[in-house]
């Protein structure tokens, strides 16, 4: 229980000047588009923060044409050098422009200030250095010999991350003398509207970034595009699978960071308070709607109660209510058809026998939201410890050896990521390495630096993001 209340500490919307209508960013401008719109809302109030431009296959190719026109013609005769220049500069702006952009993530999302502010901008910033480093020494980044850009990147992210996600796929494209047309998510178009400025701002040359909105039909239209020649795709299993096998066949090259369902394991011997800022952090990070979330906690029996103690009492001091307010650890659930899902999960679990628990809290009455909530007694054959949730939602497991722990972690269709808690250096390498997930925490979790490459095993996808294994998907050697 909080022994005080924090007196409320909102950040200000007025650093954001949002439009009533926003059109597409095709060939350095805002255009019109020829589709219809649709409304983007605050998910923490339900207002309607603005009228966006649902682009149609025909406003698809016109950004597809244009990204080739710049290819062909500017992008991929400019130097390395002068290349990263520009990524420079585009870093530069997000972290001048570093506030309004959180405001707007947050506004758009409905994730809390304090993350968009402290994780998703600087980061977002963090890619667009680290690339415009690599961009005049891809000769000597191990890629092969002579490394060359593909051509036109088709890009489709999620919107759980939307500027961090447009930042993971556009700065390593642009590095390597790529140029791409992005469609963000339906619910969160603001942030990527707002880099398109940035890109203005930044004299890139028209048609090297071009941001078409819209809904699934509008990805669809971009993945299938004959003129594009790698897809960068983010976002559920199932719809990368479908993007999978319509491009099967084709010259396309591609990339999928599909779902997760990450083990979080923690040993007898792990440090217990730090442990369960671990666990906390895992799954209660943006609303858990994280594609590396711990949502499956494995305890060691010995300390199960322990630890289900601790976390309990840690949980009851988290601040879930308005993102804006400086103060908020769990935000707004992004969409009314996410909350849909989570609250269908959740009630699966309580039907199939596991024990519910939340935190004492009081959730706004307007808005899409869900209270932290913990699963014990979660056997793996629940659908809880099955599906991706993508929300507030832990399940926990328990095993007596490191050897059940291993077969437990992996009995998964996923393989993104996964955490280690032990005092014992030789255990962690010794789970480590039998775990099958991209990334493997230890002693700490969702640590992400654009330095280290991102990736999944099995049915998380394939290819890496960030590192000098992320430069790789986007570029072609040999004849
Ligand atoms: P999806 O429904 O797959 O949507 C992802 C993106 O694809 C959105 O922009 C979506 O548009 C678009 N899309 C939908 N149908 C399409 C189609 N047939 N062809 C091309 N594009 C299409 O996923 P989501 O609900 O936004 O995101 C949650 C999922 O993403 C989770 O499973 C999560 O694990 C995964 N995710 C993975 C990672 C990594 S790095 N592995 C990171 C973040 C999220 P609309 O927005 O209009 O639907």
């Amino acid at each position: 229980m909080p022994t005080f209340d924090y007196a409320p500490a909102p950040e200000s919307r007025s650093v954001v000047d949002l439009s009533p209508s926003y059109g597409l960013f095709i060939n350095g401008e805002f255009t019109e588009g020829t589709g219809s719109t649709f409304k983007t809302v605050s998910p923490a109030t339900e207002e309607v923060l603005a009228e966006v431009t649902e682009a149609s296959a025909a406003d698809v190719d016109a950004a597809v044409a244009a990204a080739r026109a710049a290819y062909t013609r500017v992008w991929s005769r400019m130097s390395g050098t002068d290349r990263g220049k520009y990524l420079y500069r585009i870093a530069r702006i997000l972290q001048e422009r570093a506030r309004e952009f959180a405001v707007l993530e947050t506004l758009d999302n409905g994730k809390p200030i304090r993350e968009s502010r402290d994780v998703d901008v600087p980061l977002a910033a963090a890619h667009f250095f680290y690339h415009a480093g690599w961009a005049d020494k891809l000769d000597f980044a191990g890629l092969g010999t002579d490394p060359r850009p593909h051509g036109v990147v088709g890009q489709v992210i999620p919107w759980n991350f939307p500027l961090l996600m447009l930042a993971w796929k556009i700065a390593p494209a642009l590095a390597t003398g790529n140029t791409v047309v992005l469609k963000p998510a339906e619910t969160t178009p603001l942030s990527a509207l707002l880099f398109a400025e940035v890109c203005q701002q930044a004299d890139l040359p028209p048609g090297v970034v071009n941001i078409v909105t819209g809904a699934g039909p509008t990805g669809q239209a971009l993945v299938e595009h004959g003129d594009v020649d790698k897809v960068a795709f983010t976002g559920s299993t199932g719809v990368g699978k479908a993007i999978a096998r319509s491009i099967a066949g084709t010259r396309k090259k591609a990339t999928l960071e599909l779902g997760g369902k990450a083990a979080n394991i923690v040993y007898d011997d792990a440090p217990v308070d730090q442990a369960v800022e671990g666990i906390v952090n895992g799954i209660f990070f943006n609303q858990g709607h994280v594609c590396c979330a711990g949502s499956r906690l494995l305890v060691q029996e010995s300390i199960a109660e322990e630890v289900e103690a601790r976390l309990k009492r840690r949980l009851e001091t988290l601040r879930v209510g308005d993102p804006l307010d400086k103060n908020t650890d769990v935000g707004a659930i992004n969409s009314r058809e996410q909350l849909d899902r989570i609250t269908e999960l959740a009630a699966a679990g309580e039907a199939e026998g596991a024990e519910r628990w939340s935190p004492r809290c009081e959730l706004p009455s307007k808005g899409f939201w869900f209270a932290p909530t913990v699963f014990t007694g979660v056997s793996q054959t629940h659908r809880i410890a099955q599906e991706e949730i993508f929300g507030p939602v832990l399940s926990v497991l328990t095993f007596r050896t490191p050897a059940e722990a291993v077969a437990k972690a992996n009995n998964t269709p996923y393989g993104l990521s996964a955490g280690v808690w032990s005092e014992k250096g030789s255990l962690i390498l010794w789970t480590a390495d039998r775990l099958r997930a991209g990334v493997v925490w230890a002693n700490t979790f969702n640590k992400f630096d654009p330095t280290s490459p991102f990736g999944g095993y099995k049915e998380s996808g394939y290819g890496r993001e960030g590192g000098r294994h992320g430069l790789e998907a986007y570029v072609r050697t040999g004849a």
